[in-house]
């Protein structure tokens, strides 16, 4: 078998996608994400121009040589770009695999290891009595595990919470929006919105926070140790994590466990948090990690020293990424949760899938490879819209981390 064509869809169903779909001398096709939130024609030009014409040829069997193919080939290794690029390839080979097999890639990863998915949603809201009917929401339809936004008094707006909808959207506009962020506020006001959500909801659900990369070391030690009483499952991205001797001073002051790995790229941005153990969870996922096979090698590296898969699953990953995170999630050892945010109707109709959720957990599904597609004619009739990430200022003007 041969890869004799492979195209780059740009989508904007709601929100914009890339997608890879490879194509081979004997019909079969496969599917891999390559959507960078913000930065997706910097994808797909890598793709269009660096990778394809190289892809041509090649035998799809050949995933791990395919994947150190690009990963040696560039010269120029790692990053988001790269890597998403990388991804994307890597995906599509798995779901051909699978196909040729007659498998859903699970099977090909080493069969199930549990019986489901286990996913959190998010609950967000603009304060702390409306944030506890959102929860509510999620708890009757049988989530277990909840991630719990508010808005800050003192603070117009901030990360995860825009106006009670259901689908958090922080590229909103071409140029990036300009949000102010004030530390103190924020380091007051978080504790007592758990106070009153456990008090609400008991000690059992699991309650999960995300930070944001906003605060310093000691700060996030901070938060974390007022945090203990009510329990979280974990907060995530404490501070800026390109410093993980960072982790170090937070690990000394609290046992609120700690998540962390959207935005990197490789198993070397993870190594020194996970072999010092200095987290928790690490939140790495196919499309921004190198595909299933570098994510794999990452959750067997987390494996030997406690730490487990909590994988990030915003609606800026395509279907095709929580497709294949999917399959991964259920054949791993150290599974802990998956993150699942729900795509909008008209992106579930770009993408048609067989994963599907039920009773808190989410199922890849039976079909052979990774149970997604792309309807490249429906997709066309969406194009592309620039839309940015916001950025963060301090009151004074400052920049600080979004
Ligand atoms: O801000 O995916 O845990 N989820 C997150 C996301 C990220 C977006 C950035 O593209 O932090 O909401
Ligand atoms: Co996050």
């Amino acid at each position: 078998m041969r890869i004799t064509q492979a195209r780059v869809i740009v989508t904007c169903p709601g929100r914009n996608f890339v997608t890879l779909k490879i194509v081979t001398d004997e019909g079969v096709t496969g599917v891999g994400d390559a959507t960078l939130n913000g930065r997706e024609l910097a994808v797909a030009a890598y793709l269009t121009e660096h990778v394809v014409p190289a892809l041509i040829g090649r035998d799809p069997a050949r995933i791990e040589d395919t994947w150190q193919y690009l990963y040696k080939g560039a010269y120029w290794r790692r990053g988001p770009v790269t890597m998403s690029a990388i991804a994307a390839v890597d995906t599509a080979l798995w779901d051909i695999k699978g196909k040729v097999a007659g498998l859903p890639v699970y099977q090909l990863l080493g069969g199930r290891s549990r019986e489901g998915v286990t996913v959190y949603g998010h609950a967000n809201a603009p304060d702390t009595e409306s944030v506890l009917s959102e929860i509510s929401a999620y708890v009757d339809r049988g989530y277990r595990a909840v991630r719990v936004q508010t808005g800050i008094p003192g603070l117009e707006s901030t990360y995860g919470v825009s106006g009670g909808t259901a689908f958090y959207e922080p590229a909103d506009a071409a140029v990036p929006t300009e949000n102010v962020w004030s530390t103190a506020h924020y380091l007051e006001h978080v504790p007592s919105v758990f106070a009153r959500v456990r008090e609400e909801f008991g000690p059992t659900l699991k309650l999960l926070h995300d930070v944001h990369h906003r605060l310093t070391p000691i700060e996030a030690a901070r938060l974390g140790r007022s945090l203990e009483p009510y329990a979280l499952t974990w907060i995530e991205d404490p501070v800026p994590a390109e410093l993980p001797e960072g982790f170090r001073l937070i690990r000394q002051h609290t046992t609120t466990p700690i998540a962390v790995g959207e935005v990197f790229n490789t198993i070397w941005d993870c190594q020194q948090l996970i072999t010092e153990q200095l987290i928790d969870y690490i939140r790495t996922t196919v499309v921004h990690a190198g595909g299933i096979t570098h994510l794999r090698r990452i959750f067997d590296l987390a494996a030997l020293y406690h730490v487990r898969s909590g994988s990030h699953g915003a609606t800026d990953l395509s279907p095709v990424c929580m497709a294949a995170a999917l399959h991964v999630d259920l054949a791993i050892p150290n599974f802990g949760l998956q993150e699942y945010m729900r795509h909008t109707d008209e992106t579930d109709g770009v993408f048609p899938h067989s994963y599907h959720f039920a009773d808190g957990y989410l199922h890849p599904g039976e079909e052979p490879g990774l149970g997604v597609d792309i309807d490249e004619e429906l997709a066309g009739r969406y194009p592309y819209r620039p839309a940015s990430l916001p950025v963060n200022r301090l009151r004074d003007g400052t920049m600080h981390s979004w």
